[in-house]
């Protein structure tokens, strides 16, 4: 909590530490309320100075210091530091402390997740385990021992090789730990509980025995398989792909309930929310199981980028993040589809990213500026870093990129990093000039693209004229042109493609776009081609390109870029939004295009199309994206055409969603693509039929279902079209499930998120059930999380009540858990895009919540920002 008003840190006044700590050696007894931490370090003063050290501590209790093992009380002890001066160069560090890990209710630090105690490092959190100079360019050589009562905990678990254990008179026991990779402390984890345990193992490329050991809790093994099999398919890619091979004895996963986010690279031992790990057929979604797959992924990946090269300052999170959302992504991509993968970060993008980049939390993804760390763990850094990193690819190619990555992670191994290393690796890999593209690190905001062509019949030749402009964001006015991959293709009207000239010889299709406007000429065009633009998303803009409906309708038909055909579907979704709310302002009855009716018929007949991809090209974009095409909206009349649209739609096709859905029943449940993607296929198609008011065809798979898919697809269907059999259907389910909070969290959330003015009401009186609980993050996130990020229109409410709703749950969460708080504040602080009745509303609340005496660093920085 603020003591005095929060001080922001700027990226360019990095320095070095004044010391090095190069071996940490902790002795950790665990008690509920009382635990004792020793920590002796050897410590190294860097360079010739008589600086004082400072170390970091917060909510420690300081029982004894000792320099070299003689006790000492010449230290300064400051709010959120411990302060040694006239320090010989060399020498040992001993500092016992004493916490709470009971009380610990922020999640930060060393803390109780039900009966088990683990830790959470990063980016500041072991702070709050011990005095320590805790920032990630001090690595250190890591020993811990743990000592708790044997009975309660017998799993003992910390970084690297166990190498000792023991057992005291006292009914208690001890395990020690030796981490021989030395890390900055973000890094450290300590679990102690009672578990069951998934073991396997995985030999590597060059013959290392791995153990694999996964930690749920009791009672739950028969659904931690699939986390292994993902777990050993991350190794195997990492290994086929990157070259990159594992490098201790072991690797640890624990499960946790209690966890802000989804889960840590610890080394050796990644601490997860048990969301990303449970996973049976009657528990889990097919989205569930990739989402898993995808997270497990990511941690593993972080052993390379991350762990064994880490950043050397917090600014540089994106160096670590973006570069292992890029690997994961690519890792689900190469197991599962390339385009659905590929469509599904692109939402992401497209909706909360570009609302951020829009919002008063505008950044670079190397952010300049930082009040609370925790804060810019964002979609910029990850989302759109790993979009960065996607250019690079696409800019290098796989080869010359892999070159690249290796160059890095071999210079830069065991060492604390930049983004400006990374790009320097890959710029001397390729051998391409990367000096423009670096500005992507420092520029925030969402580049626009607005492409004009003109045809020279004649002459056979198509020009396009390309230009860029960002606008200015709120933490910097000034922009300047970026390096922009721009993909594209050329299609006939018989959309055939047209081979890429110029200057008289084939070209690839990747333009670099590197001025605020340039032009591209091709020849030998034999007629007026309809271009195929941003193949793949090649790069994190808006494209504005003035498509008629018909060269829409044919790309969505013909183009081989897969992307771009659902591409295509969106951008006539989007005109048909744009158009018919026009039309509502203008007091006219909204019109369904012919031509958007047609697109998704052919979508519907195509046989060709991967079922799972049709089933993307089906599904509109959601209320956020739609919000970004506006400056201003009324939301409720945009929600109107929403609904409208997909009503119209549903009743328009019904023969043909009746076909989707019966052609894709699968008879069996198998975690398998094909299936997933008939799933998928089947239950958009249900979703219509649902509209179309189908509620027999809906709860016939409601009572039919044998998996979670199927069940929250029905359920999900009768809640937005709000048919009757509802209400039977989240009674049962509640019956069901309401001992399992993580099975619960979709039964909370699908009613968080349902249309209609009585969802307010029934958020709150979700509050009261038994399973809910302020303490418990993903019941946070299920509930209010999805009720004000997932329900704009309800959470808008003209009368302010939605807004009211969730200040309370942030007044209690800003001393509970300001971490969870501050993701939730978003959506009240992105408001550009709302008239001037509901901003008011919210600015008042704001204002309130920031005269809390108390008020967290993380909602200060963010409501500050808002209200400035
Ligand atoms: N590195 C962690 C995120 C830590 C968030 C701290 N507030 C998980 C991940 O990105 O893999
Ligand atoms: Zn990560």
């Amino acid at each position: 909590m603020t003591q005095s008003k929060p001080q922001v840190q700027y990226r360019e006044d990095y320095q070095a530490p004044h010391y090095w700590i190069d071996t940490l050696d902790l002795d950790i007894q665990l008690h509920d309320s009382a635990t004792e931490v020793v920590a002796i370090s050897r410590i190294r003063r860097n360079g010739e100075h008589s600086e004082d050290l400072v170390l970091d501590g917060e909510q420690l209790e300081l029982l004894q210091v000792a320099v070299n093992g003689v006790e000492t009380r010449q230290y300064q002890q400051t709010g959120n530091s411990l302060i040694l001066s006239q320090l010989p160069p060399e020498f040992v560090l001993t500092i016992k402390t004493r916490i709470n890990p009971a009380a610990n209710t922020a999640l930060e630090g060393l803390y109780k997740s039900g009966s088990a105690f683990c830790t959470q490092c990063e980016a500041q959190g072991f702070r709050r385990i011990t005095y320590y100079l805790d920032r990630p360019d001090v690595l250190a050589r890591f020993s811990t021992r743990i000592t708790a009562d044997a009975g309660l905990y017998p799993y003992l678990l910390s970084n690297g090789n166990r190498v000792g254990q023991g057992v005291l008179d006292d009914g208690r026991h001890w395990v020690q730990w030796q981490d021989p990779f030395p890390k900055p402390a973000y890094l450290f984890a300590l679990v102690a509980g009672d578990f069951d345990v998934l073991r396997d193992r995985f030999t590597t490329h060059s013959g290392r025995e791995v153990a694999l050991e996964i930690y749920v809790d009791k009672g739950n093994l028969h659904r931690a398989g699939h986390a292994m099999d993902s777990l050993k398919a991350s190794m195997a890619w990492d290994e086929q792909r990157c070259h990159l091979e594992y490098d201790l004895d072991i690797y640890m996963i624990v499960a946790v309930d209690f966890f802000n986010m989804g889960a840590m690279e610890n080394k050796g031992l990644n601490v997860f929310n048990a969301k990303f790990v449970l996973a049976d057929a009657s528990t889990a979604t097919d989205n569930d199981y990739l989402d898993i797959e995808r997270v497990i992924g990511h941690e593993y990946f972080h052993n390379w980028t991350g762990n064994r090269v880490t950043c050397r300052d917090w600014f540089q999170l994106s160096l670590k993040e973006g570069l292992t959302v890029f690997r994961d992504q690519e890792f689900s991509s190469d197991l599962g589809s390339r385009t659905v993968n590929r469509i599904r970060n692109v939402r992401i993008i497209r909706g909360p990213q570009f609302a951020e980049d829009a919002g008063p939390m505008a950044h670079p993804i190397r952010p300049d500026a930082v009040i609370e760390m925790n804060n810019f763990y964002t979609l910029t850094v990850y989302e759109k870093g790993s979009e960065v990193i996607r250019m690079l690819h696409t800019l290098l190619g796989e080869q010359a990129f892999q070159r690249g990555l290796a160059l890095y992670l071999q210079r830069h191994d065991g060492q604390a990093a930049t983004c400006d290393d990374f790009v320097a690796a890959m710029s001397e890999a390729s051998g391409r000039d990367l000096s423009r593209f670096k500005r992507w690190y420092g520029q925030s905001g969402t580049p626009v693209l607005t492409v004009t062509d003109h045809y020279d019949a004649e002459a056979g030749h198509y020009r396009l004229t390309v230009r860029q402009h960002t606008p200015p964001t709120r933490d910097q006015q000034e922009k300047l042109p970026l390096h922009i991959p721009l993909s594209l293709a050329l299609y006939t009207e018989q959309g055939e493609p047209v081979p890429l000239m110029s200057g008289g010889r084939g070209i690839g299709p990747v333009l670099d776009v590197l001025e605020a406007e340039q032009s591209f000429l091709f020849e030998q065009v034999p007629s007026r081609p309809t271009p195929a633009l941003l193949q793949g998303f090649s790069a994190p803009v808006k494209l504005h390109y003035d498509y008629g409906d018909e060269q829409l309708a044919l790309l969505a038909k013909c183009c081989l870029d897969e992307f771009v055909r659902w591409d295509a579907v969106q951008m006539l979704v989007n005109k048909t939004v744009l158009e018919q709310v026009a039309q509502l302002q203008r007091q006219q009855q909204p019109a369904l295009p012919r031509v958007l009716v047609d697109v998704f018929r052919a979508t519907l007949e195509d046989a060709t199309l991967d079922r799972a991809l049709k089933a993307e090209m089906l599904t509109l974009p959601d209320l956020g994206s739609l919000l970004e095409l506006f400056e201003q909206v009324d939301i409720e009349l945009l929600d109107r055409v929403h609904q409208g649209l997909q009503q119209d739609l549903a009743v328009a096709l019904r023969p043909l969603w009746r076909q989707a859905y019966e052609d894709n029943l699968t008879p069996e449940y198998r975690i398998e693509h094909q299936d997933m993607a008939r799933r998928a296929l089947k239950n958009v198609a249900l979703g219509y039929l649902a509209l179309a008011g189908e509620a027999e065809r809906v709860e016939r798979q409601y009572a039919a279902a044998d998996n979670m898919t199927d069940t929250l697809a029905a359920m999900k269907a009768a809640v937005r079209a709000d048919l009757a059999e509802r209400e039977a259907m989240l009674a049962d389910f509640e019956a069901k499930w309401r001992h399992d909070g993580l099975v619960l969290d979709n039964w909370f959330r699908l009613q968080a998120t349902a249309p209609g003015a009585e969802t307010l009401a029934r958020v709150r009186e979700l509050m009261r059930h038994p399973t809910f609980s302020l303490g418990n993050p993903n019941r946070v996130r299920a509930l209010i999380g999805a009720f004000s990020a997932g329900n704009p229109v309800q959470f808008h409410r003209a009368d302010g009540a939605g807004y009211d709703l969730l200040v309370e749950v942030l007044e209690q969460l800003n001393h509970s858990n300001p971490q969870v708080a501050s993701r939730l504040v978003t959506p009240l602080i992105q408001s550009a895009r709302l008239d001037e009745g509901r901003r008011h509303l919210i600015r008042v609340r704001l204002e309130r919540l920031m005269a809390l005496p108390d008020l967290s660093r993380d909602l200060f920085e963010k409501i500050s920002k808002a209200l400035a």
